[in-house]
C-alpha cells in the first residue's frame, strides 16, 4: 500500500530478520507511489517516465521511488480508473475522453478534426482550455491533473480488410474504440459500427477478428505492435488525444511538500520531452511501418469533417459539453458548429 512507509515494514520484522534482505530493504524508500499506464515500456511515455522516476529518486536523495507499471499490468483503463478514485493507485496517465466518463467536460480536446496541427495543440491544453479541464478534473476532489498533458497523438485509422478512402469506407466497419462515449458517437456518424474495448484487449480482439479495425496514432500502432494485426493505415488525423497524468489527490497530499515539488517538476518537464518524442516519431514511423507490410494511404478530411457535420456531431456535442468548455475550444482552435 502506497502509504505504508517501507521503514515500518522492516521494523516489523525484527532484529532476527536481519539478512542481506532486510539491510537492502532498510535503506530503500520511505515512499513508494505506484503509477499506472496502458502503454508499452518502448513508448515514449513510458521511457520519459522511467528517466523521471531516476530523477525524482535522485533529488530526494532516495526518498519517494515511483514504482512504473505499463501495459495495463494493474486493470484495464475502467478498472484503474476506479483505482486512481480509491487511492489503491497513486498516479494514472489516461486520455481525456475516457476520463470523461467522470469529468464529462476532460473529453473536449478529442472533438473530431477540432485541431490543425501541434501548435494549436499545445496553445490550447498548455493554456485556457488545459486549465479549464484541469479545474474540472480537481472538482472530482478525488483525483488531480499535473499541468502538462503527454502526447498521445493525432489518431489514424488502421483495419485488417480495406483501405479507409472516403467516408462511406466507415459503413458498417467493426472498429474497436475506447471507453468512452465521444468515441462512439462520433464513429456512429461516422456511418461504422464502434464497439467499445479497453487497449489491453485491443491486439487480441484485432488478432481474432472480434473487431477489423481501431485508430490511434503511429507510436502506439508501432509499439503496441498493431502492424501484426492490421494491413491499411488511412491517416485520416479525425482526433487529436492526450494523457492526463492523474495523481489520487489523498495520497499525493500525504507526501511532504519539498517531494511533491520534485516530483512535479519532473513529471512536467518529462511531458514535455514526450510530446517531442511523440511528434519526431510521427517523422520517421510511417516509412517504418510500410516497411513492416503497412500500407497507407491519405485523407480528404473535409469530407470526413462534412460527413460528422451532417450527422450532428458537432451540434450534439456542443450541447453535451455546454457553452463555457465549448467556446474555450472554439477560442483556440476556431468556429467548429
Ligand atoms: O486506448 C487507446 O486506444 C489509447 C491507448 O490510445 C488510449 O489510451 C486512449
Amino acid at each position: 500500500m502506497a502509504l505504508v512507509s517501507r521503514r515500518h515494514v522492516t521494523a516489523g520484522l525484527g532484529a532476527a530478520a536481519i539478512s542481506p534482505f532486510a539491510i537492502r530493504r532498510a535503506r530503500a524508500a520511505e515512499f513508494t507511489y505506484k503509477y499506472a499506464n496502458n502503454l508499452a515500456p518502448t513508448h515514449p511515455l513510458n521511457k520519459r517516465a522511467h528517466e523521471a522516476a531516476q530523477k525524482i529518486k535522485d533529488d530526494t536523495k532516495g526518498r519517494f521511488e515511483l514504482q512504473i507499471f505499463p501495459l495495463s499490468q494493474l486493470g484495464s483503463d475502467t478498472d484503474t480508473l476506479g483505482q486512481i478514485r480509491s487511492g489503491a493507485v497513486d498516479f494514472f496517465t489516461l486520455s481525456g475522453l475516457i476520463l470523461s466518463t467522470l469529468v464529462p467536460a476532460a473529453a473536449i480536446n478529442g472533438v473530431g478534426f477540432a485541431f490543425d496541427g501541434y501548435d494549436t495543440v499545445w496553445k490550447a491544453m498548455d493554456g485556457e482550455l488545459g486549465k479549464y479541464v484541469r479545474d474540472e478534473i480537481a472538482k472530482s476532489r478525488q483525483i488531480i491533473a499535473f499541468e502538462k498533458i503527454w502526447d498521445n497523438g493525432f489518431r489514424q485509422t488502421t483495419t485488417s480488410t480495406k483501405p479507409i478512402q472516403t467516408p462511406a469506407d466507415f459503413d458498417g466497419l467493426k472498429i474497436r474504440v475506447p471507453a468512452a462515449p465521444l468515441w462512439t458517437s462520433m464513429f456512429k456518424a461516422f456511418g461504422a459500427a464502434p464497439t467499445t474495448i479497453n487497449f489491453n484487449e485491443v491486439y487480441s480482439s484485432l488478432q481474432s477478428k472480434v473487431v477489423d479495425a481501431q485508430e490511434n496514432p503511429y507510436a502506439i500502432i508501432d509499439t503496441a505492435k498493431l502492424y501484426e494485426v492490421q494491413t491499411y493505415c488511412s491517416t485520416t488525423n479525425h482526433m487529436w488525444d492526450g494523457f492526463w497524468f492523474l495523481a489520487n489527490r489523498r495520497n499525493w497530499e500525504a507526501l511532504p511538500e519539498d517531494i511533491r515539488a520534485v516530483i512535479t517538476k519532473h513529471i512536467n518537464a518529462a511531458a514535455v520531452a514526450e510530446r517531442a518524442d511523440v511528434e519526431a516519431l510521427d517523422k520517421v514511423l510511417r516509412e517504418q511501418l510500410i516497411a513492416k507490410g503497412m500500407k497507407f494511404n491519405d485523407v480528404k478530411a473535409a469530407d470526413f469533417r462534412d460527413k460528422l457535420r451532417s450527422a450532428n456531431f458537432y451540434s450534439e456535442w456542443k450541447q453535451k459539453f455546454g457553452d463555457k468548455a465549448w467556446s474555450t475550444l472554439e477560442a483556440s482552435v476556431g468556429k467548429l458548429s
